[in-house]
Order: C-alpha cells, then sequence, then structure tokens
C-alpha cells in the first residue's frame, strides 16, 4: 500500500504528488473556480486572507477558530472525490473545507486542526490543484520544520498524533503565484 512517513512524536504523513493526473486536476479547478460559491469570512471583524466553502452532508457541524459552518448536502462529483481521498487514506471522510488563494498576499496562518468534532487523532487530507505553494509544518517544541511544495494535483495527508505536536500553514509569498485551491477534507464526528 502507499508508504506513510513517521515524523516526530508519532505524526504521521501521505504525500502523493500526483494524486490527480494534469489533465484531471485542471478540469477540477475550472470546475471549483465556476461552480462553488466562494465566500469571504470574518474573524474578529476583518476578512481572513482566502475565500472559503464548505461541503458536508445535511446537519454536519464543524467549528473552527469561532466559525461554525453548517452542512447543506453534497455536490455528487464532491461525493464522488472524497469517497477517492478516503480509500487513500482508509478513513470515512464526511466533509470538505475548500480554501482559495487568490495570490500570494492570500494565506493560511500557523495552527492544528484539533478542534473536538474532529476526534483524538484525526487524519486531514488536502488535495491541491492551481498555483504550487508551500506548505509548512512546525513542531510546537523542537526545532524542526518541514516544508512541502504543494503541486497542482497533490495530495497530503496529516494523521496519526500530528495535530498534537505539529503546527501547520501556508505562508504568504512575494513570488508572483496565480490561483490555488485546496480541498481539505475530515471526518466529523457525530
Ligand atoms: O490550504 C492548505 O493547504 C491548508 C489548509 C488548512 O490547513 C486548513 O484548511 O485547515
Ligand atoms: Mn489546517
Amino acid at each position: 500500500m502507499h508508504e506513510w512517513l513517521e515524523i516526530a512524536d508519532g505524526g504521521l504523513l501521505l504525500w502523493l504528488p500526483q494524486f490527480l493526473a494534469p489533465a484531471e486536476a485542471d478540469e477540477w479547478l475550472s470546475w471549483l473556480l465556476t461552480e462553488v460559491t466562494w465566500k469571504e469570512e470574518y474573524l474578529f471583524g476583518r476578512p481572513v486572507p482566502r475565500l472559503v466553502a464548505w461541503y458536508a452532508a445535511v446537519g454536519v457541524r464543524y467549528t473552527y477558530s469561532r466559525l461554525t459552518h453548517v452542512g447543506e448536502g453534497w455536490h455528487p462529483r464532491l461525493a464522488e472525490l472524497t469517497q477517492r481521498v478516503s480509500e487513500v487514506a482508509q478513513v470515512e471522510f464526511n466533509s470538505i473545507l475548500l480554501n482559495r488563494y487568490r495570490n500570494g498576499s492570500d494565506s493560511m496562518g500557523m495552527h492544528t486542526d484539533a478542534e473536538p468534532e474532529l476526534g483524538i487523532n484525526p487524519a486531514v487530507a488536502t488535495l491541491s490543484v492551481g498555483a504550487t505553494r508551500e506548505f509548512r509544518l512546525h513542531h510546537l517544541l523542537r526545532k524542526e520544520k518541514r516544508s512541502y511544495q504543494l503541486t497542482h494535483g497533490s495530495l497530503l495527508i496529516m494523521a496519526g498524533t500530528s495535530q498534537h505536536h505539529w503546527l501547520h500553514g501556508i505562508p504568504k509569498t512575494k513570488r508572483p503565484v496565480g490561483e490555488r485551491i485546496s480541498l481539505t477534507f475530515r471526518r466529523i464526528l457525530g
């Protein structure tokens, strides 16, 4: 099966740079740009530096950074993609948080995905399409760092104890970059 990489303190990573073939990734990028209703999200009265969207079964709720998303149902294409990613991760994902980084000024600060509704050692899978952006992982206590270039069509899965010991995020860049969309798959416990 797939080769998971062990990182400090029981974290696990699976990196599949070509999860989607280039043509399939191109098709997803244009579909997501046109079919998804992208929203601005506000945190403490200020817009976060990216656009977001959320898909899950009706009524599934996810709260992060004091924002609650409630599922309004699946698009069949996204349900099918979730199934594909779930098979690789060996986890039944039931939601997707999508992030759209319009340019190098859009970003996501270092954080953990450790919300209680994800359970103790959640797997979180990130599928990327569009421009390549850096994904950073910093150990919370050690000086250890890791960095992945999340390329068009790539899949990165964090599992094991990753969310207890490692922060992750997408830094801003001054390099001119086009749009990137990440689809982050999670299992919200009922
Ligand atoms: O865009 C990414 O690759 C990271 C997204 C992320 O960490 C999140 O949505 O929690
Ligand atoms: Mn995250």
